[in-house]
């Protein structure tokens, strides 16, 4: 597929080594101008997609904005020959900002994007990018192969940790793609995708290409899956690779009903794991059944964690808040009931449920009228309230601003982390004890991550944390020369109108990616 005017491009390109950056686009909820390099987990997706490439015959670079702030630099955005873009659903505007800023220095990069938002949007993406990609990191070897010649596709996709020029503790190893869940929130039920796992072999290539001996995270949404059998592989694979000294041990992401099944805890340990992510969600069994997560209905929420911890393993959570259907005061107890339980470790993460475009909660949420006027794609980013509040939202606005360090009830974080080291002291390692309470810290302390450099962690003043009023912020005005045809690409992308109502737009976008009758209904009929 073709979208670009200037078919000729592609024949001064082929007389030398072509030359392709990849860029992992970010919008920082913060407005931070300068990444994020100490935060786990960072984005893999520039690393599989720099793969698709035949290693000898391209010259291929990758940027990250999360973790190396805004990409600004001439000299890099006027180099490829091709710019090929991936993000969250949020970044779709940057990954136009960045488009513009490459094609007005370079007239003949060929432009590829993918990801979430390119899908959602086809035709948004259809008129900014050359080619907008709707399929896995795959897709892009046929398009090198089409743009440069054959030779310049991969033979086989790896993913290039080499060019990775991050420090960190962990590596990064991907086993699986999408989730065998349909959870109502989650951008992977928007585009109903099917689980998929990789064999062993790719897995252990993988972890054996990693350059430096670390421990291996995996970012799968669910490392658990749906087979049972090739679960059990993988962890023989995990424990070989271990005695070898290949990996000092690894971390992954597993969904509910992994905890159901109490022995492999016990496996999971053996097979090197020392810490489990999972996605709580909510400890109120009424929010859970809203987002239909029912896998976390199985059993007791604490017990489950207190087993896990119990048998060694670190336990990390995020707990998701909707105020447009949650009382400030459900919200609020919720927050006390944790501060108040030291079995279970404090969430490593705090968000608001995002709308995510095509998901269930995006209808209902349009159906329901929930969306706030003038609601913008890039402020789908967790901490910006996108959706009317049950309560008045002066009362809420201080519980969504302070949502990410625990309501900033810095004594109650002290207290309860006393109460879970004397809890779990004998059964998690020093080392473990001290990443759990490395959470606390940062919960009281979130300039730990957000800064490398300096103490005082960066904060925008003048965000409002609603969409209706939050201002774009510096890189919504072009920071370099950008040519005319361009300038529309600094203009947000907006989900709804000055009423609340789906903006045209997107109801004939979204309608082109999964027809959804309803949705246009509903946006029509007020
Ligand atoms: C690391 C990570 C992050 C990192 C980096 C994100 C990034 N830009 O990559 C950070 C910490 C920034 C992050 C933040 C958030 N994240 Co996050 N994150 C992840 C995680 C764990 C791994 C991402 C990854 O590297 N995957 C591996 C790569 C290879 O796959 P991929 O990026 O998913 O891409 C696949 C396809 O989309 C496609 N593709 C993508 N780009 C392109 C480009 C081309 C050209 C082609 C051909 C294909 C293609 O190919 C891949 C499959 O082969 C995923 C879970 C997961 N396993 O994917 C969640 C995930 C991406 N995050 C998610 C969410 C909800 C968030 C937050 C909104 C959380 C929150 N606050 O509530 C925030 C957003 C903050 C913001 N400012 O907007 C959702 C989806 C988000 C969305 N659609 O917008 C996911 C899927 C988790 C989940 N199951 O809910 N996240
Ligand atoms: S379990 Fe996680 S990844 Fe799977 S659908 Fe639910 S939220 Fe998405």
């Amino acid at each position: 597929m073709w979208n670009g005017p200037e078919l000729r491009r592609s024949h001064a390109i082929k007389r030398r080594t072509p030359r392709v950056l990849v860029v992992l686009a970010h919008f920082d909820e913060t407005r931070n101008p300068r990444g994020r390099p100490n935060f786990i987990p960072q984005g893999v997706g520039h690393a599989f997609l720099a793969g698709a490439f035949d290693r000898d015959r391209v010259d291929v670079r990758l940027y990250s904005e999360f973790h190396s702030g805004p990409l600004l630099d001439e000299a890099i955005l006027g180099w490829p020959d091709m710019l090929v873009l991936t993000g969250v659903t949020s970044a779709f505007d940057r990954m136009k900002q960045l488009t513009a800023y490459t094609r007005t220095l370079n007239p003949r990069c060929v432009v590829v994007a993918g990801g979430p938002a390119v899908r959602n949007l086809p035709a948004f993406s259809a008129a900014c990018f050359d080619y907008p990609c709707h399929g896995d990191v795959e897709e892009l070897v046929a398009i090198a192969k089409e743009v440069f010649g054959e030779h310049a596709g991969a033979e086989s996709l790896e993913p290039r940790f080499d060019l990775l020029n991050w420090g960190g503790p962990v590596n990064y190893v991907e086993s699986s793609r999408y989730c065998n869940f349909r959870c109502s929130f989650c951008a992977l039920t928007g585009e109903g995708r099917s689980y998929r796992a990789y064999d062993l072999d790719a897995i252990e290539r993988q972890i054996r290409s990693q350059t430096s001996r670390k421990i291996v995270l995996f970012v799968d949404n669910n490392f658990y899956g749906n087979n049972r059998s090739l679960f059990h592989q993988k962890l023989d694979l995990l424990s070989a690779l271990k005695r070898e000294g290949v990996i000092p041990g690894w971390i992954a992401l597993v969904t509910s009903d992994f905890f159901a099944d109490l022995a492999n805890l016990d496996r999971a340990r053996r097979a090197g794991c020392l810490g489990l992510f999972s996605g709580i969600e909510s400890l109120n069994a009424d929010q859970i059944k809203v987002y239909n997560k029912k896998q976390n209905l199985i059993q007791p929420q604490v017990e489950m964690i207190s087993a896990c911890l119990e048998a060694g393993i670190v336990f990390q959570y995020g707990l998701i808040f909707d105020p447009a259907t949650q009382t400030l005061d459900a919200m609020e107890a919720e927050l006390s009931a944790i501060l108040n339980c030291p079995a279970i470790p404090l969430p490593a993460f705090l968000s608001l449920t995002i709308p995510l475009l095509g998901t269930p909660h995006f209808r209902t949420c349009v159906e329901e009228q929930r969306f706030l006027p003038h609601a913008k794609l890039r402020d789908m980013d967790g901490f910006t309230l996108m959706t009317k509040t049950v309560d008045d939202l002066g009362d809420v606005m201080p519980f969504v601003r302070n949502l990410e360090r625990l309501g900033g009830r810095n004594q109650s974080v002290v207290r309860h982390s006393l109460g879970f080291y004397k809890t779990y002291r004998r059964a998690l390692s020093t080392r473990q004890m001290a990443a759990s309470l490395g959470n606390a810290a940062r919960l009281c302390w979130p300039q730990i991550i957000h800064d490398r450099h300096r103490l005082m962690p960066y904060r925008d003043e003048t965000l409002t944390r609603v969409t209706t009023t939050q201002p774009l912020g510096p890189l919504y005005r072009p920071n370099l020369p950008v040519a005319d045809r361009y300038r529309d690409h600094f203009l947000p992308t907006m989900v709804t109108d000055g009423t609340g109502t789906l903006h045209p737009h997107m109801i004939t976008n979204m309608a082109s990616s999964q027809p959804s009758v309803k949705i246009a209904e509903a946006a029509t009929a007020r």
